[in-house]
């Protein structure tokens, strides 16, 4: 799909997994490195996903269709892949993104119950061949992550989801992790956060080595 030569990196982590705190790590890590670094997001990235992303998260949009969420998190990502992903990686920046076409398995799929036939399609329509070169997973019990999240504002579209819900995206995150030994790292993020980091820390130096 692209000349690729940036590397690119996501995060993935069910509700209150502390994606935040990683991500500074993470960038941190890569730019000690020396390599150039783009941080991005989804859904959003660009002006016009972030709009996409204010839809799916309102959570006054009671009424989206299942379908929809997941037109909209592909529109989303196939302006973010078009405008930062690719060009980005082909100038040979790298890309880490907090999440990506993982978590459309994990939400919409598992946790939605979408048809994952089609979601496989659109992913092959919007990124035929293209896979993140590193997919750290952070994991934690849905219930440890639900109470480290409730301390946020007033809930979004997602996070006013039972815990059943979030049962079954960790439960996607674990088996797509199982299923790409190469490609995931999955971090026990239940433990105190200086473990969390240093042992993010010492996954990515170990995966810097091999590249
Ligand atoms: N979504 C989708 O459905 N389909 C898709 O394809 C994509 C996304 C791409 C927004 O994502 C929603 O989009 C998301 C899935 C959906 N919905 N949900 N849920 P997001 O990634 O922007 O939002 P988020 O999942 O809510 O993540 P977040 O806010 O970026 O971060 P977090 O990982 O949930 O948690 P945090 O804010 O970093 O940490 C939570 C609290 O725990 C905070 O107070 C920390 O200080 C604390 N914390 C963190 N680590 C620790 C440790 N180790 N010990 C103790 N306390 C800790």
């Amino acid at each position: 799909m692209s000349d690729q030569q940036g590397r690119f990196i996501t995060l993935e982590g069910v509700e209150g997994a502390g994606k935040s705190s990683a991500l500074e790590l993470i960038a941190d890590e890569i730019r000690d490195h020396g390599v150039p670094l783009q941080i991005t997001r989804e859904p959003g990235g660009t002006p016009l996903g972030e709009q996409i992303r204010d839809l799916l998260l309102d959570h006054r949009q009671r009424e989206m269709a299942d379908d929809t969420e997941t037109l909209l998190v592909f529109a989303a990502r196939a302006q973010h892949l078009h405008q930062v992903i690719l060009p980005s990686l082909a100038a040979g920046t790298w890309v880490l993104s907090d999440r990506f076409t993982d978590a459309t398995y994990a939400y919409q799929g598992a946790g939605r119950g979408g048809d994952i036939a089609r979601i496989t399609q659109l992913e092959n329509w919007v990124h035929p061949g293209f896979t993140p070169d590193l997919t750290l997973l952070l994991d934690l019990p849905v219930e440890l992550g639900l109470q480290r999240a409730s301390m946020r504002g007033i809930p979004d579209r997602f996070e006013r989801e039972p815990a059943a819900f979030f049962q079954t995206v960790r439960d996607c995150y674990l088996e797509r992790a199982a299923s790409a030994p190469n490609r995931f790292r999955v971090i026990d993020a239940s433990r105190p956060l200086d473990q969390v980091q240093e042992t993010l820390r010492q996954t990515l130096r170990e995966w810097l080595a091999t590249i």
